[in-house]
């Protein structure tokens, strides 16, 4: 592996990139391919691709199973099913949303004329800030729209006592916290539900898929009418509905990757634990935590740059990327500095201040199948190399 001494060694300055292949965040992790082919070979037999077939029928119950909760409905993917899970709680007006996520959160609100009201996070959680909810409630909120960013789970129970006080719904975007817990419960049974993401770059996905789980019976048969067009049985609509149905190859792979989850699972593990040993040893770089008394799925490794560090957030990942290392600034620009919120809400950064630092520090390195333990040492030499810059 290059070894970096001076800076003509780094590729941005014309020295040989240290990967020829990309290292990506979100490279998608692969299970056993012989089962998908078996699960494959068994649809194309059966001539059945899609509208609630055997396997999606099979990765939904294996699904609620996994996480314990009793209706998991599958989806094409994420943004389908927030838009599906806002839709059937009859979110409208204001829902209150943190701006730091993927743009997904707040458009599968304004997509449906409902208004994104961008509440901060907290500096160290990176969920959102009890007291910046409280301040965002106005007569027309109706709902409470929380992220477990980086698979770390919100304070669920502080935005729940605010929801019961004000009358509000409170459901949960979970794209990144299949597998994650909460006092002792996986992320699947907070709130009225919680939504999932299972998008090839996640470490758990079906290529492209989602899913809405929830305790709630009379919720989980809206979800499946509003998923099928209101369909109830052949021929008889009852309910304005969507497309919002999983197709069998996809939920195959699902299948196929659940079977591989503890895989995946302890490598997310074993590559966090490398990257933090490392980070912690380099001044002016921090590493999120992530709660050792709870399940975590360790799928996101985030970085925050300190202020007075010598080299700036974005020329570190114009270095990482020189080297290949295609380092990503999740989630810059925050959801309120993208459009139509900034043309809409062009005050909304005020009232976010830690949004606003947060976005400007954060880094988020390669993990997942496809990195080994000589990858992550290079990166963490870099990165001690630019800290003495
Ligand atoms: N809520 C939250 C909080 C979310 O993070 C997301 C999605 C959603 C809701 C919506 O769920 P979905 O509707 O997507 O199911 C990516 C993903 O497209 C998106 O799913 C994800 N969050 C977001 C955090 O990341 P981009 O635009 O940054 O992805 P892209 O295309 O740059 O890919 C990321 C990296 O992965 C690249 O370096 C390339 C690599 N890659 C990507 C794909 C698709 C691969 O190596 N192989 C692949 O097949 O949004």
């Amino acid at each position: 592996m290059k070894n970096i001494t001076e800076n003509k060694d780094l590729a941005f300055f014309g020295g040989k990139p240290a990967f020829e292949n990309a290292l990506h965040v979100g490279r998608p992790n692969i299970g056993d391919r012989e089962l998908f082919m078996k699960y494959a070979n068994a649809m194309f037999d059966r001539n059945w691709f899609s509208n609630n077939g055997p396997i999606v029928q099979e990765f939904e119950a294996a699904l609620a199973k996994e996480l314990n909760v009793k209706h998991c409905i599958a989806m094409c993917n994420g943004t389908l099913a927030l838009e599906i899970a806002i839709r059937a709680l009859d979110l409208k007006g204001e829902v209150i949303v943190p701006s730091y996520t993927f743009v997904a959160t707040a458009h599968s609100l304004q997509w449906q004329e409902i208004t994104p009201v961008f509440a901060d996070i907290d500096p160290d959680t990176h969920t959102l800030n009890l007291e910046s909810v409280k301040k965002m409630i106005t007569p027309r909120t109706t709902g409470i729209l929380g992220v477990h960013l980086w698979g770390r789970p919100c304070d669920v129970d502080g935005l729940q006592d605010i929801a019961d006080e004000h009358g509000l719904e409170l459901m949960f975007d979970a794209a990144h916290a299949f597998s994650s817990g909460y006092k002792g419960q996986k992320i699947g049974n907070f709130g009225r539900c919680e939504v999932f993401s299972f998008h090839a770059t996640k470490f758990f996905n079906s290529f492209e898929g989602g899913a809405i789980a929830t305790n709630d019976d009379e919720l989980a048969n809206k979800f499946r009418l509003m998923q099928n067009f209101g369909f109830s049985g052949v021929d008889n609509v009852i309910y304005p509905g969507t497309n919002g149905k999983m197709t069998e190859v996809a939920a195959a792979m699902g299948l196929t990757n659940l079977s591989s989850l503890d895989y995946f699972l302890n490598i997310n593990k074993v590559n966090y634990d490398l990257y933090k040993s490392g980070v912690s040893k380099i001044e002016g770089i921090e590493i999120i935590d992530y709660d050792e008394n709870t399940d975590n799925n360790y799928q996101y490794i985030v970085i925050e740059i300190a202020q007075g560090f010598p080299v700036e957030r974005d020329r570190i990942v114009e270095i990482l990327q020189a080297e290949n290392v295609l380092a990503r600034k999740y989630f810059w620009p925050s959801c309120h500095n993208m459009e139509p919120y900034r043309s809409l809400q062009p005050h909304a950064g005020l009232l976010l201040p830690n949004t606003e630092k947060v976005a400007e520090q954060v880094i988020v390195l390669p993990t997942g199948t496809s990195m080994n333990e000589e990858s992550i040492s290079f990166i963490i030499s870099l990165l001690g190399f630019l800290s003495e810059a």
